[in-house]
């Protein structure tokens, strides 16, 4: 097991659009416990693969306050998405810089889990917001890409900010 190095935005392999998972083997198990130790460590509630720099899609999740409640989901599309919701997210590749951003309250889920098997998963508030950040990270989306121009700079220019004085201390 180990925690992986997570990409930090600008760094343009975030931009990547990764690729189905086609096999499903023991590296696969093992890569897929890596991310949940890097999401653990970091304090995430959500990881995609594009974030450690792996190409292949791959999420996983955990909203539970006790931290026992390990999602993964492999190859996931959105079969059903309706209603709306405003949630303040963040995100591990942006730290320090929270925005609001609207997306679907509720969503449908196809997906394979590490066996390969299929699995249909419904989600409704948070774990449907952190579905949906992590699918777009899979086709190299962030989240900021929904903000305004005035306010993703602003944002941005808060972070690199941020950066240069933790770089200082
Ligand atoms: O840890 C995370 N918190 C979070 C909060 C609100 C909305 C989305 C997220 S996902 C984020 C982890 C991350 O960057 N996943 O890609
Ligand atoms: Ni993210």
């Amino acid at each position: 097991m180990s925690v992986l190095p997570i990409l930090e935005f600008p760094d343009p392999r975030l931009r990547t659009k990764a690729a189905p998972v086609t096999v499903f083997d023991d590296a696969l198990k093992q890569f897929v416990a890596d991310m949940f130790e890097t999401m653990y460590d970091a304090n995430g509630v959500g990881l995609a693969a594009t974030q450690v720099n792996v190409h292949q899609r791959v999420l996983v999740a955990d909203m539970s306050e006790e931290r026992n409640q390990p999602l993964a989901l492999i190859n996931a599309q959105i079969l059903e998405k309706d209603g709306a919701q405003v949630y303040q997210e963040g995100c591990l590749s942006f730290p320090g810089i929270y925005a609001d951003v609207t997306r679907a309250l509720h969503v449908k889920v196809k997906a394979q889990d590490v066996d390969g098997n299929q699995i249909v998963v419904e989600a409704e508030g948070p774990l449907a917001v952190c579905i949906q950040h992590e699918m777009d990270h899979l086709d190299g989306k962030v989240f900021v890409d929904y903000l305004s121009p005035l306010k993703r700079s602003m944002l941005l220019k808060r972070m690199d900010k941020q950066r240069k004085q933790a770089a200082e201390a």
